[in-house]
């Protein structure tokens, strides 16, 4: 039997050229060389084997960016668990669902957080639960130098799974997005190859989260296809960026990434003289931050479009024109078309949802048979819930969304999430959640509130009930009180009419 697990495909024995080279490279810590990687993935593995953590268990990580957390990554892979990583945002009631419906063998959490954790991982019964902390510290990697490392690479069929990505619903209740090892390795090979990686000499400049599937997917596993020295930011900060931009030859992130650099004046074509390539995605990347960026650094950032569901499905060409406000062309291996909501495929140049296959789409979301059917079509067709375009050549233009969806800064938030907790707030009759324009996020959140009369209400009283309940950055920005709700003859709030009346909360764009 081939061994499908990915793990071979982006460490194996690939590194004897760049043994000597760091992999990742972290502000204030010793680099983490290539040759260092697979003994200390086995190191790992050797950890996650005593808390009994079986092939196709799920292993639960929130925890804040570190080599490490990539360490945890890569031995998941070898011993054929399940990753499964959470943004540290999120608060102990919503990682509470989490544990509930992916019930995992292991769940790793901050230091910081292990004992508001630790009765939660007891009530849904979470067999071991161990810390990480940025700098590594934390029981999960205490005393791991004398483990025997497990060096055996788990044997994986194509279809196995690799990774559960949860994602919000239009329903509100999350869904974990189930990645086989096929869908990452043949979506990292397709891009390695269209973004045309210079092996062995591109440097990435990595500021992107490593819980989502940019930053952990597409950032790192093109890093390590070409066997690429990353530099490693917990977070992005501009003053970093700019300061290592002159070292890195790629960098990817959201929009955000790109209108707070073009925000600093030292950002020059001097400052990228070594760089290739900037990639955006995400979120949709402004045509005036394009043409902006084109003009201060002298390249024209090239913009993908992809979901937690199917990796990168599109990407504007590595040659060729880089279009402001398209997304490129489908990905060699995926099928794109454009269909009404009947799934009938339309005509170029008529707007349409965006419907998909390929290797790249997922194998449904985790215990949820009927709700994963309800989003394929007949003949495998994924349905993106995204409005698009494509033109005659094939180009396409992401024009809108058919989900209630709100993308802040390249996350992801539902509304009906944040308004089912507002509902419950005394006082509030009922509410409507919008994303309206922001100069920094791209969208933010603004909460438009109709009261019941009972008690006086202001903006605090709806914030301060959200605390704990919801992560901070799925918390409005801005709240709004209203007689009623604008809705249509059929009863259905206009959401569209909200983001219009709505659209300069937070300044003119
Ligand atoms: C932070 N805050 C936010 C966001 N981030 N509010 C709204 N939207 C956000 N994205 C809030 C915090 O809660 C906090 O609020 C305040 O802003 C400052 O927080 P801080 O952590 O300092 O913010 P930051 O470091 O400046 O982060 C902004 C950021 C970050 C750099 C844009 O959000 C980021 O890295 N986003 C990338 C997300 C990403 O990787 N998406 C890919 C998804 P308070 O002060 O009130 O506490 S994968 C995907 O979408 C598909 C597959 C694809 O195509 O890639
Ligand atoms: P997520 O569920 O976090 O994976 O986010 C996927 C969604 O992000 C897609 O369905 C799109 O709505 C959006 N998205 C990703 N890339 C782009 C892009 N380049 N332009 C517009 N929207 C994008």
């Amino acid at each position: 039997m081939t061994n499908h697990n990915l793990y071979l495909r982006l460490v194996g024995d690939r590194f004897e050229k760049t043994a000597s080279q760091p992999f990742l490279i972290i502000p204030g810590r010793r680099p983490l060389l290539f040759s260092e990687l697979d003994r200390m993935t086995g190191c790992v593995a050797a950890r996650l084997l005593e808390l009994n953590v079986e092939p196709g268990d799920r292993v639960m990580v929130q925890v804040a960016k570190s080599p490490e957390s990539v360490l945890v990554y890569l031995a998941c892979l070898r011993i054929g668990a399940i990753y499964t990583p959470l943004n540290p945002a999120y608060t102990t009631a919503e990682v509470s669902y989490f544990m509930t419906d992916s019930k995992p063998q292991l769940l790793i959490c901050q230091p910081i957080e292990r004992e508001s954790l630790f009765d939660l991982s007891l009530a849904c019964k979470v067999p071991h639960i161990r810390t990480l902390g940025s700098d590594g510290d934390g029981d999960l990697m205490h005393g791991l130098e004398s483990l025997t490392p497990e060096m055996t690479v788990v044997e994986r069929e194509a279809d196995d799974l690799a990774a559960i990505l949860y994602t919000s619903g239009t329903t509100g209740r999350s869904k974990g997005a189930m990645l086989t090892h096929h869908n990452l390795a043949s979506n990292a090979e397709v891009l390695h190859s269209y973004w045309h990686w210079q092996d062995q000499h591109d440097v990435l400049l990595h500021a992107l989260p490593v819980f989502h599937v940019h930053g952990l997917f597409v950032a790192l596993h093109c890093a390590l296809l070409g066997c690429s020295t990353v530099y490693f930011l917990s977070r992005f900060d501009t003053g970093q960026v700019i300061d290592r931009l002159p070292d890195c030859t790629v960098m990817m992130g959201v929009p955000t990434f790109y209108t707070r650099l073009l925000s600093d004046a030292r950002l020059t074509p001097e400052l990228c003289s070594k760089m290739r390539l900037f990639i955006s995605g995400s979120a949709p990347l402004l045509a005036e931050t394009h043409r902006e960026f084109e003009q201060r650094s002298g390249f024209q950032i090239l913009e993908r479009y992809g979901m937690t569901e199917a990796g990168m499905i599109t990407s504007n060409p590595y040659h060729g024109d880089r279009l402001a406000g398209t997304v490129g062309y489908a990905l060699p291996g995926v099928s794109v078309r454009i269909a009404d909501n009947n799934g009938n495929e339309l005509p170029r140049g008529e707007i349409g949802v965006l419907e998909l296959k390929g290797p790249n789409v997922f194998k449904g979301y985790w215990q949820m048979p009927e709700k994963s059917a309800a989003e394929f079509r007949q003949g495998g067709w994924f349905i993106s819930g995204d409005n698009a375009i494509m033109d005659q050549t094939g180009r396409i233009s992401i024009v809108g969304r058919a989900k209630d969806l709100i993308i802040s800064g390249g996350y992801n938030i539902y509304p009906k999430e944040i308004e089912a907790v507002i509902d419950t707030i005394p006082g509030v009759a009922e509410s409507a959640v919008v994303g309206v324009p922001h100069a920094d996020f791209g969208e933010a959140v603004a909460a438009i509130v109709v009261k019941d009369g009972s008690r006086q209400l202001g903006e605090q009283e709806i914030i301060e009930p959200l605390q704990g309940r919801l992560a901070r950055f799925k918390q409005p920005k801005r709240v709004f009180f209203v007689d009623e709700l604008p809705r249509n003859s059929m009863g259905k709030v206009q959401k569209a009419e909200l983001r219009d009346t709505y659209k300069e909360s937070f300044g003119s764009k």
